[in-house]
This record gives structure tokens, sequence and C-alpha cells, in this order.
């Protein structure tokens, strides 16, 4: 079994398929340290702690991540918070960062005899419709070589070589523009607020999730285009206080910004995710916006159904959940991919000149005035914001 990319995805499968004693190895073009320095996703559902929990991989997020169940919304018309773990299913999320997670999936990985090469680029894989797909790697020495396996797993994100292998017309590629864009910061900074902040603002969004005691997330919805180092630190500062209303609600904690990059808001969701000996798992499968962060969730879900599916059909002969994987992770995608979607437009809506953009404008408006006031559109939010 060969698979491509140490991320979430990577790693989930790699652990259980090691478990269970199934032959895999780890391509990764990344170094050890790049992969396990990679800051992204922070806020893991309950259902990905159950998985976690399922397959001993939970030790490190148990013991350093923590509980999260508030968010507040300011606005034009004030300011309201939604304690969720008090609504819908009554669910919470873990706060625990990405690069904590793949460092001890990682390390578990490796303590338990995987094999990872670290430094070589999957370049192709071939021979995807029969049953010895091939996958041409080059090391970090610029040497190429094959490995091949009963299948290939494509883990490797939205640009990897999963993706480019596949052969036209066999896979359908369904893709949205959400015409929006953030920087994304990582700040040096403790959190300024007990709960995830959503600021919409006439001069655009501005996010605040807390990562660690000393790391705080912030985005800021800027022109798509924006050089991530066009904006000072100073103009980040100003502008995040002023769309997050600090004079009205309390000042922001303010640090130096550690990381920053431009993220146009795309979503996109290939079909079916299966084409031949070759599966794809997590962004290389489908990339969600990072408006309701289920990126890494869906990975690790989808990376649970295909370690599964294939130990029973490498271990028992049995290809019946290999069948079904395409569908049973496409119908979690599409509902992941709405609640991104409804997100993304409770959050966003720039009035403009035209009328267009004000009866979108209004519209966003009346949307989060139905989530501030009515319980039933509360428990909504609540169940879609957790789950996965
Ligand atoms: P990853 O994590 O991108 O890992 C893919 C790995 O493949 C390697 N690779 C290759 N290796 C060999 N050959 C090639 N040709 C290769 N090409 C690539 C890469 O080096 C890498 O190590 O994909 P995976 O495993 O599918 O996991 C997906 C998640 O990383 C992603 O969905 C989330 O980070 C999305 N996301 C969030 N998700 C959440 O669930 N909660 C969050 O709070 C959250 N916040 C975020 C996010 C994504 C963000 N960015 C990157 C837009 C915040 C941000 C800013």
């Amino acid at each position: 079994m060969v698979i491509l990319g140490a991320g979430p995805a990577g790693l989930v499968l790699g652990n259980l398929l090691q478990t269970s004693g199934i032959d895999c190895v780890v391509l990764e073009r990344a170094t050890r340290a790049e992969v396990q320095a990679r800051s992204r996703a922070g806020f893991l559902a309950p259902n990905t702690v159950r998985i976690l929990d399922r397959h001993g991989l939970a030790e490190g997020l148990h013991r350093h991540g923590r509980e999260h169940a508030t968010c507040e919304f300011r606005t034009e018309d004030g300011r309201f918070r939604l304690d969720y773990a008090a609504l819908g299913r009554g669910e919470r999320h873990t706060v625990y960062p990405q690069h904590a997670l793949v460092t001890d999936l990682l390390t578990r990985y490796l303590d338990t005899g995987g094999q990872v090469r670290f430094g070589t680029e999957a370049l192709t894989v071939r021979d995807a419709d029969s049953t010895r797909p091939t996958v041409t790697a080059r090391d970090a020495d610029g040497r190429t070589g094959s490995w091949r396996g009963r299948y290939v797993a494509g883990c490797d994100g939205r640009h990897g070589a999963a993706r480019r292998s596949l052969p036209p017309g066999a896979v359908r590629r369904h893709h949205l523009d959400h015409g929006v864009s953030w920087l994304g910061l990582l700040a040096e900074a403790p959190p300024s607020l007990d709960a995830v902040g959503y600021a919409v603002h006439p001069r655009g969004f501005a996010g605040h999730m807390a990562r660690t005691p000393e790391i705080t997330r912030y985005y800021l919805q800027c022109e798509r285009g924006t050089s991530p180092d066009a904006w000072s630190e100073d103009r980040i500062w100003d502008e995040l206080s002023l769309r997050m209303r600090a004079a009205d609600y309390g000042p922001l904690h303010r640090g130096p910004v550690v990381h920053r990059a431009v993220i146009d808001l795309e979503s996109d969701v290939l079909e079916p995710l299966r084409h031949g000996s070759l599966l794809l798992a997590g962004d290389a499968a489908s990339l969600l916006s990072p408006s309701a962060a289920k990126g890494a969730n869906l990975a690790v879900l989808e990376a649970e159904i295909l370690a599964l599916a294939l130990i029973d059909d490498l271990g028992h002969g049995d290809p019946t959940g290999l069948d079904r994987y395409s569908a049973r992770c496409l119908e979690h995608i599409w509902r992941a991919q709405e609640f991104s979607r409804w997100m993304v437009r409770l959050l966003h809506g720039a009035p403009g000149p035209d009328g267009e953009s004000m009866f979108q404008d209004s519209l966003r408006r009346s949307r989060l005035a139905s989530l501030g006031s009515s319980r039933s559109c509360q428990d909504w939010f609540a169940e879609h914001y957790v789950g996965v």
C-alpha cells in the first residue's frame, strides 16, 4: 500500500493500516520538521476525537487540548453569544493545533514500525486502472524511483500528484469560488476573548480563533490579489481592532504576527473519490473553505472509512467497503460543503452601489438576526458547527 502525503488523512490511514499488519509506506514531499511545523486547523469536532480515541491516537489531544463551546458574533446591530454546547446535540470542540496532532500521529506511526520517506515528492501515479498501480517519485537528491502497491491512497492535498494523475474524464470536479479572500494570521499573543469571534463590519469580515494560551489565529477579509506582506503589523492590528469593535467590547491582545497567508475561499469536490486502485482522501478528495473549520475533521473521518474498507479488502478479501467508499464519504462532504457555504454567506456581503449586493447584504443581516434570536436556528447551527 502506498500512501501519498503525511497530513492528517495520510497519517490516520497509515496508523490504522500499520496496526492491522498491512504493509504500507508514506511518501512525503516535505521534511519531518516542515510537516510538524505546519500550522493550520485547531478546532477538532467531537466525532474526530471519537475516531482518534477508538484507535488509541488521542492521548496528546486529551492531555493538551482544551474544550471549547462558545462563539460570539459582532455586527452593526450589536453582539450576541452562542453557547453551542447547550444547543443542538450538546457537543463541543476540542482546540488542539493541527501540527501537534500531526506530530502525535507521525510519532505513533514511526514508533510502531511505520515507514515514511520524507523529502520524496510523488510525480505521477501510473496504471491506476490495474491491480499494480505505480508511483513515480523524486527524492531530495533528485533521484527518481518507483513504488508499487495493490492500492495507492492520494492524501497529498489539492495540488498533489494523485489529482494530477487522474485521466481526463475519470472523475468530475465540482468547483465553487466564493469570491472572498482572507488574510490568515497567526499572532504570538494570547486569545483576546474566551470565544471564537466572528465580526461582520462594513470594511469586511474579521475572525478570532484561539489556538493555545500563547498563540491566536486571526482572519481579515481582504481584496482578491492582496499580497500577504502588503499590510504592516500596525495596520493589521488597527484593522482587526476596528472590525472587531474593540472600542465597544474590549481591546485585543497584540503581539508579533508570526505567520501570514492569503486564502482565496474556494471549495471543490471530486466525484467519485476513486479511480481503479487510486483512492482519494482529505483535501485531495475535497477542498473546503476554512469558514467552518471542517477540512481536517473530514480528512480524519475519510481516512478511518478508507482504512476499515482497505482492511476488509486486503485482510479478508471483502471489497464491499471499498466499493461504497466514495458514496459514503461524499454524503459527509456535501453536508460539510453546504454548511461552509452557509457560513460564508453569514459572514460576508459588503453593501455596494448596485442593487444586487445591497440585496445580498440585507439577506446576510437577516440571517444573523435569525441566528441571534431563533432557538431552532441556533440548534441547527450548533449541530452543524460541531458536526462532520
Ligand atoms: P494536508 O494536511 O495538506 O497534507 C498533505 C500532505 O501531502 C504532502 N504532499 C505531497 N507528498 C508527496 N508528494 C506530493 N506530490 C505531495 N504534494 C503534497 C504535503 O507536504 C502534506 O504534508 O492534507 P490532508 O491530510 O488532506 O488534511 C487536510 C487539512 O490539512 C485541511 O483540510 C485543514 O487544515 C483545513 N483547515 C481547517 N480544518 C479544520 O478541520 N479545522 C480548522 O480549524 C481548520 N483551519 C484550515 C484551517 C486550513 C487553512 N488553510 C491552509 C487554508 C485554517 C487554515 C488557514
